[in-house]
């Protein structure tokens, strides 16, 4: 289904007409309203009056995350207070969070964006959508929420937590549509294992996953376990939350990326340079609409890269490929780069492995150590004798140590463990432990 097909199928031309009509309101108000745009458009000469093409929007500076820090908490608000009704945080690790805030109109859009990524994943209005994102600062549940109700759907507030009593929730009230982080999918999947609950008990039909990088072996673990097409949604707090962009149940190539509302641009993280479409960079994302908080082509740190090949759902909006990893996610071991992501792909071609696993670097006098921490699965475990010291266990981390050094170019220390070694999560998963 698609929620609001004369926009997700407008064509190209119409729609770059309508994002530049968009844009120059933006760049406008953003100008008129925040002293930190006025100061640094003026300074780059890229006052409103000279954005006359979409083109012309490469003449804006980057905006930043410190820049957002910097302005701690509501500095690059472009409404008074009085106009804002909601708050959120981003989820960032150092330091303050970022406080983000809506206007009632901003709110409309998120709700209009979310409910179009749901129907784009399959949902529809007699769906029974099962959100278990958290709910609070964090964007993922109320975004969601909102989202399921504008399309119709009846809306299950679960947050995060309480495995079990989800469980429940998700058995009595017919969920087909589960929404929470690919880590908690694993979680609730593990759950229900333990608990001897079976699959066929449910009636999920679609995952809407997303708020971490996943890999394509991540998701076929999760389809196995729970039996449903799970897809991917990625988004910001900073450009909104949920539903920035949402790959689609008929394509299932990409996330399309609700163009008319955030304006994507791809840079290669060194230069700032714009990249073309199919050459993989930076996203950076100019909103088109929002109110209370405007950004400016703004650096997320995400690696994707964009396309806008035809489409089987015929959405012409431009899609991102699944986020890669972060600029700052890279691990640098040994002068080698590294993405948490590549370690991921490994480990989940070994059939014995679960996915769950954790990266640990630590430092051994001058020399970056890579640790690999991963579980063997319950079967494997148990084959096994409940230990992995063993001649099989040995000839396991092994097979995992030479895969590694074949794809990292680098060697990584192994251990594996039994089931539950590694730390579950509710919400996003911690994969690196960094202790240099
Ligand atoms: O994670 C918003 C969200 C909630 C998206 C629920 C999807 C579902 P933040 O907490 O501000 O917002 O974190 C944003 O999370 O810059 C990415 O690095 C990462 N991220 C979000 N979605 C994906 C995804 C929410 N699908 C940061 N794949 C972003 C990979 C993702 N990374």
């Amino acid at each position: 289904m698609i929620f609001n097909k004369d926009v997700e199928t407008m064509p190209r031309p119409a729609l770059r007409e309508l994002q530049l009509e968009r844009l120059r309101w933006s760049v406008q108000w953003a100008y008129d309203r925040v002293p930190f745009h006025k100061r640094r458009l003026d300074a780059a000469g890229a006052t409103p009056e000279r954005i006359r093409s979409l083109d012309d929007l490469r003449r804006l500076p980057f905006m930043v995350k410190s820049d957002l820090r910097e302005h701690y908490p509501d500095g690059l608000f472009a409404v008074p207070r009085s106009e804002i009704v909601r708050i959120h945080a981003s989820s960032g690790t150092k330091g303050k969070a970022t406080i983000v805030g809506y206007t009632r109109e901003d709110i409309e859009t998120w709700a209009e964006v979310c409910a179009r990524s749901l129907a784009c994943g399959g949902a529809h209005p007699d769906s029974v959508i099962h959100v278990a994102y958290g709910y609070g600062l964090f964007t993922g549940g109320l975004g969601l929420h909102y989202g399921a109700e504008r399309l119709g759907a009846l809306t299950v507030p679960a947050s995060g937590g309480n495995t079990p009593r989800q469980i429940t929730l998700i058995q009595d009230l017919g969920a087909t549509v589960l929404c929470c982080t690919p880590s908690y999918a694993l979680n609730v999947a593990e759950t229900m294992r333990d608990r001897g609950i079976e699959r066929s008990t449910l009636a999920l039909e679609v995952g809407v996953f997303g708020a971490e990088p996943w890999t394509v072996g991540m998701r076929e673990e999760i389809e196995r376990a729970l039996g449903l097409v799970a897809l991917d949604i990625y988004g910001l707090s900073e450009v909104m939350g949920p539903g920035v962009s949402m790959e689609s149940v008929e394509d299932r190539d990409g996330l399309f990326i609700w163009e008319d509302h955030f304006y994507p641009e791809v840079i290669d993280p060194s230069s700032g340079e714009v990249l073309p479409y199919g050459e993989e960079g930076e996203l950076v994302f100019t909103t088109l609409t929002k109110r209370a908080f405007p950004v400016l082509r703004y650096r997320t740190g995400d690696l994707c890269t964009l396309f806008a090949e035809p489409t089987r759902s015929g959405r012409t909006m431009v899609r991102m490929t699944k986020v890669k990893g972060r600029t700052d996610d890279m691990l640098i071991v040994r002068g080698v780069n590294v993405f948490p992501s590549e370690i991921e792909r490994v480990v989940l071609e070994q059939r014995e492995l679960a996915p769950h696993y954790q990266i640990l670097l630590s430092r051994d006098g001058a020399l970056d150590r890579l640790a690999v921490h991963v579980e063997v699965v319950v079967e494997v475990w148990e084959s096994l004798g409940s230990t992995v010291d063993s001649d099989e266990g040995r000839r396991l981390a092994g097979r995992l140590r030479s895969e590694l050094a074949n794809t990292l170019s680098l060697s990584a220390d192994v251990q594996l463990g039994g089931p539950g070694t590694i730390p579950r999560s509710e919400g996003k998963a911690v994969r690196v432990v960094d202790r240099r």
